[in-house]
């Protein structure tokens, strides 16, 4: 079991700009109000003074920026101030648990964590790749280009965010739960031979031996791994309040028991849930779930 209980850091990224769907910025409000910091408290976890990042919150659509990124000047802002935020945390020895927000602030994020950690690895639940670049985008939401920005594919990446560290090696980083990719990203996916672990595989190996594989994976030779929750990886018949519902995902057992094997393994330094969007759930179930999935990873057991 892991060592002393983890002081924790709440930060709030309340930032919808980067998937274009108002509403994700209502999520850290509503993750906070399902009961996080009870939860945490009950768990006899410490909680350090929660961070309210003041992230750019409204912009007119760029007109003549000459990128087909949506809101790129804003996305770059938030990750400065984001990452400035999550740099300190964890050099401070603090356990990073990041709210969105949409899927872009991974990349303040992760310019946080690069920026203390030389070696991280990745582990990135979701129903998407969000490895589409400047060219392979169908939609110019930047969320969904998020993990390439990681990893240092395409024009925009970690390397233009002030205080990032080195990209994420491919050879960390595994997705979990995919079942929407756009032929960019497959395309990608096969060439550089990214782990990712799609419904197909989830199915046909169970979630057990997925995430022996991908604890392995993330954890080889790396200083930390961070864990990036989107939660449109759930099936949308457990989590509705997502901007890009996909169906066919995590079930709710599959879910919890994943964060339940990362809690074994001690291996995750930090975790972000991104894309709640309270607007489309107003029974804040999704936000409930986020709250419980953090508990588990955080070291939840029933018995
Ligand atoms: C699509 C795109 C995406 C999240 C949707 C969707 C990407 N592949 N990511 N929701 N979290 O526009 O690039
Ligand atoms: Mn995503
Ligand atoms: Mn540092
Ligand atoms: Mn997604």
């Amino acid at each position: 079991r892991p060592e002393a209980a983890k002081k924790i850091q709440l930060i709030h990224a309340p930032f919808w700009l980067g998937g274009g769907r108002a509403g994700a910025e209502l999520g850290p409000e509503s993750i906070v109000e399902a009961g996080m910091k009870r939860q945490l408290m009950h768990m006899g976890l410490e909680l350090a003074e929660e961070i309210v990042v003041d992230v750019p919150r409204l912009a007119a659509e760029p007109a003549a920026s000459g990128t087909k990124m949506k809101y790129l000047a804003e996305v770059k802002e938030m990750a400065g101030l984001l990452g400035e935020q999550v740099h300190r945390a964890a050099a401070g020895g603090r356990f990073p648990l990041v709210l969105g927000g949409d899927h872009s602030i991974a990349i303040g994020t992760l310019a946080g964590l690069t920026g203390h950690r030389g070696n991280l690895g990745l582990i990135w639940f979701d129903a998407h790749g969000d490895l589409n670049t400047e060219d392979t985008t169908p939609s110019g939401n930047i969320h969904g280009m998020a993990l390439a920005a990681a990893i240092g594919r395409g024009s925009f990446t970690l390397a233009d965010i002030p205080g990032a560290g080195p990209f994420i090696r491919k050879e960390n980083v595994v997705i979990i739960g995919a079942r929407d990719l756009d032929p960019g990203e497959r395309e990608y996916i096969r060439a550089e031979g990214i782990r990712c672990f799609t419904m197909h595989e989830i199915d046909r190996m169970g979630i057990h031996a997925v995430m022996e594989q991908a604890i392995a994976i993330a954890g080889d030779g790396t200083d930390g791994v961070h864990v990036s929750f989107d939660l449109d990886v759930l099936d949308p018949l457990e989590a509705c309040g997502v901007g890009t519902p996909v169906p066919g995902g995590l079930n709710y057992r599959e879910a919890h028991y994943a964060m339940e094997l990362l809690a074994e393994s001690g291996l995750a330094t930090s975790l972000e849930l991104v894309e709640v969007n309270p607007l489309l759930d107003p029974s804040r179930r999704t936000s409930r779930l986020a709250v419980e999935l953090a508990a588990s990873l955080l070291g939840k057991r029933i018995l």
